[in-house]
């Protein structure tokens, strides 16, 4: 099995067919990404990647980086990308922790990761931009294609994303071919791909959303993607009249309904809407019906599993809930002990099925505590289920913001903070946010005569933390409400700063 082989047999009747259509680059087609992935094969095997390897990636989105992801599944390394706005030192944690055998960075990054990659040991770390310069573009050019394919088994580790975690720092999540492919297979049957669709594309990706989700339903229908560096209305609304179908964050549909000009004209050609990696709300789904006439398709997922469910493509999709458990997949709500509630019952989200990681990466305590003893993974979401199974989610048992489909864990900022002198103890909390869904907000006890104010915590925390992560206010407070247990009271720092 070679993940890559089962997606080039997909689309190898259609060399011909334009794959990635940016605006103002050449397009990119079936054939000229095979050549493009096959000539990083080469240049990943120059670099003395083996199959199982790491290649950690942050790279700005381009036909270049979707070709170095694809050759890392053609010989059988491991992907791991990165987002682009994670501060040099959150890549070191990322480089020491993943122990890479290279590192890809963007080439005006290369002064600053360099050295960053050197501390923390990797081998060797090259630079890769937008078309296709960078040293590892360029030696790219001039290799033979090395069109050979790594023979690996369902149960072997395809890309690791890192996800954030309630505890400390982030876990590298590993997902195998199994995993992907069985995923992707499903997603494509079950959203109705069909031959002349085509892809709006303005997702980052290097996430499961815009690197699995999104790409490999494309190249398992052969089909065009209109691919966007990221996500602007303009752009976005241009696109639309030559594309079928769309996924994306909620931000970026509240954003079009922003737009007055945003009509059902600029719709025209499209069949589906789809909707994840955050709550889209029932004010927005329904505004969208008004505005467009389409009825957003919600599904949901995780980086560790994939996607679990989708509302149906034909059936009613209903505001506010999630759909129901994606073929292969069980989903069950359990009480605080395990048992599986009935119907109507709000519990703990776990399911089980072909979608579901193999583990932390070297973390297997960490593991075993996400596992119920049958196997079922335990999300941390909160939700009930319907008499049809029907799933909506209801809140999570995990302390995390999601803001503009991006998740935070308050833990992380509150350790940062926590450390600056002067600071006693923080609480990070999500409040609602018109365009990013929540946004993020710490409170902090600092100590009397002390100099700490909003600006020098907001100007620390930016050093060390993605742009996305950082507190947009900050408010200072004598002491933070808590429970009889000593536990601080999130609910109610939430209630009394929302507004
Ligand atoms: C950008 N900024 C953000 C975010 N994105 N701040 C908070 N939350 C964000 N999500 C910062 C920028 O650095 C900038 O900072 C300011 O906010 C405004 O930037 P703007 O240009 O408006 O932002 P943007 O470039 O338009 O990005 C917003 C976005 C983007 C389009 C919502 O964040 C996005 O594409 N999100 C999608 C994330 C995604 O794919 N998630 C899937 C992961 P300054 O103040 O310096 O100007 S979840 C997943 O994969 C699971 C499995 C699933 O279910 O899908
Ligand atoms: P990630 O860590 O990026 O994989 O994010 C996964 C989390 O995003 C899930 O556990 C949910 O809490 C949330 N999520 C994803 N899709 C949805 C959705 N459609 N509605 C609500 N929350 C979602």
């Amino acid at each position: 099995m070679n993940l890559y082989q089962i997606f080039r047999d997909r689309f190898e009747a259609h060399l011909d067919q334009p794959f990635l259509i940016s605006p103002g680059e050449a397009v990119c087609s079936y054939g000229d990404i095979d050549r493009l992935s096959a000539c990083f094969a080469a240049a990943l095997r120059l670099e003395d990647v083996n199959a199982l390897d790491r290649v950690v990636v942050q790279v700005d989105k381009s036909a270049g980086a979707v070709a170095l992801y694809l050759a890392c599944l053609r010989i059988g390394a491991v992907y791991v990308p990165l987002n682009v706005a994670y501060t040099a030192a959150e890549v070191a944690y990322f480089l020491s922790d993943a122990a890479p055998t290279l590192f890809v960075c963007r080439p005006a990054s290369a002064d600053q990761l360099y050295e960053v990659a050197r501390q923390a040991g990797v081998p060797v770390t090259r630079t890769l931009g937008t078309s296709l310069d960078g040293s590892l573009g360029h030696v790219t050019h001039k290799l033979t294609p090395s069109e050979a394919l790594t023979e690996r088994a369902p149960d072997d580790v395809a890309a690791m994303l890192y996800t954030s975690g309630t505890t400390g720092r982030s876990k590298g999540a590993m997902l195998t071919l199994e995993n992907l492919a069985s995923n992707a297979v499903t997603l494509h049957k079950y959203w109705g791909f069909r031959p002349g669709d085509v892809l709006l594309h303005a997702l980052p990706i290097f996430h499961v959303h815009g690197l699995f989700v999104a790409l490999h339903c494309a190249m398992l229908n052969a089909s065009s993607v209109i691919f966007l560096p990221s996500f602007n209305t303009h752009e976005v609304r241009r696109a639309l009249a030559d594309a079928t179908v769309m996924m994306g964050v909620p931000t970026f549909y509240t954003r079009l309904l922003d737009n007055e000009e945003f009509t059902r004209e600029d719709c025209r050609n499209i069949r589906l809407f789809i909707s994840g990696s955050a709550p889209l709300t029932e004010q927005t789904f329904t505004e969208f019906e008004q505005r467009t006439g389409h009825r957003i398709l919600e599904r949901y997922g995780m980086t560790e599993t994939n996607m679990i469910t989708s509302n149906p493509l034909d059936g009613e999709r209903v505001a506010g809930t999630v759909g129901y458990a994606l073929p292969g997949i069980e989903v069950r709500v359990t009480s605080d002990s395990g048992e599986p509630l009935p119907p109507g019952e709000l519990g703990s989200v776990e399911l089980k099925g072909p979608n579901v990681f193999t583990g932390y990466w070297r973390m297997p305590q960490k593991t075993a505590q996400e596992f119920r003893s049958d196997g079922f993974f335990i999300t941390g979401d909160l939700g009930l289920l319907d008499q049809d199974g029907r799933l909506s989610l209801v809140g999570r048992s995990k302390d995390l913001i999601i803001s503009g489909g991006y998740n935070i864990y308050p833990q992380e900022i509150e350790s940062v903070i926590d450390a600056l002198p002067g600071v006693v103890e923080s609480a990070v909390i999500g409040v609602p946010h018109p365009d990013f869904g929540e946004s993020v907000i710490a409170v902090v006890v600092a100590i009397k005569d002390q100099a700490v104010t909003e600006a020098s915590i907001i100007e620390a925390t930016a050093l060390q933390l993605a742009r996305f992560k950082q507190p947009r206010r900050v408010i200072l407070v004598d002491e933070l409400p808590r429970n009889t247990m000593g536990k601080v009271q999130k609910n109610i720092l939430r209630d009394r700063y929302s507004a």
